[in-house]
């Protein structure tokens, strides 16, 4: 069953609709906890997870949990699991549900829902220049906390690599901790994202640095991963390294 559209829309005041979005595969022992923490930062805030049918049951968790919480809404997947598949499904829900803004993080408490009002107060301070405010490592008072040194220089060299090739004006092309206008994901037709995996992250900036659309980056600490186990595998990291070139040649070719 899709989720449904929040109803309380009609005594709803000149306040934005914002509905974060949590693609998870395997993350029971942080899904509760993690949109509990996020719904309590403001009364109107909803949180939509998409689960890919987890083997741990996480979807079973959230669909307990939704039953007392009308603002957690779950989309459970059964078939073409992905973080790409996920997160783009999630934007479109989120849009369908009427959000204003959408929050797009990780689900294991990487991405600290503290962060997530000065993200929301970015976009909205600068009345329409900016349509993309990202949750940085790389700018001045950002951090990758607690990470070995080899998987920090991993996300430092595709960084750069991702940089040069796209030619994208932001410090840190690879968080997934992100809030969007509306207008961003209509504008860049979120609907249409083709990487089936976590380069959707690069594939949507790179669209919104395309269209012109101003980019603010916020400063966060990076946390490691509360509970559970990384999904990131070689395979899933070279896929991306060739989603990136592809859609520089998609670019070049006039196609993207
Ligand atoms: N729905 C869905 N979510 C996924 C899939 N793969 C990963 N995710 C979620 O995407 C988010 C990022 O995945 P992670 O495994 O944390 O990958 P990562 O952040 O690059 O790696 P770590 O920093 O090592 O945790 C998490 O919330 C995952 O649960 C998938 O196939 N389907
Ligand atoms: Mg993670």
């Amino acid at each position: 069953m899709p989720p449904s559209t929040p109803d309380d829309r009609s005594v709803a005041s000149a306040r934005p609709l914002v509905v974060c979005t949590l693609p998870t595969y395997n993350e029971a022992g942080n899904i509760v906890a993690l949109a509990r923490e996020i719904l309590a930062l403001a009364p109107d805030f909803h949180v939509v997870v998409i689960d890919d049918d987890s083997p741990d049951g996480t979807w079973k968790l959230v669909q307990e949990e939704s039953k007392r919480e009308p603002r957690l809404h779950l989309l459970h997947r059964t078939r073409d699991r992905g973080r790409g598949r996920s997160g783009r499904d999630g934007f479109v829900q989120a849009l369908a549900m009427g959000a204003d803004i959408v929050i797009e993080m990780d689900a294991d408490f990487s991405h600290q829902p503290r962060y997530i009002p000065e993200l929301i107060a970015t976009l909205e301070r600068s009345k329409g220049a900016i349509g993309l405010v990202l949750g940085s490592r790389a700018v001045q008072g950002g951090l990758d906390a607690d990470r070995g040194l080899a998987r920090q220089w991993i996300t430092k060299l595709a960084n750069l690599y991702i940089r040069i090739l796209l030619g994208v004006p932001v410090q840190d092309c690879n968080s997934g901790f992100r809030c969007w206008a509306r207008s961003t994901l209509e504008t860049i037709e979120v609907q249409n994202t083709f990487s089936p995996g976590p380069a959707i992250v690069q594939e949507l900036l790179f669209k919104t640095a395309r269209a012109k659309i101003g980019i603010a980056e916020v400063p966060i600490t990076f946390a490691n991963r509360l509970h559970g186990e990384s999904t990131l595998t070689l395979r899933l990291l070279l896929q991306g390294y060739t989603t990136v070139l592809k859609l520089r040649w998609l670019s070049l070719l006039g196609r993207l």
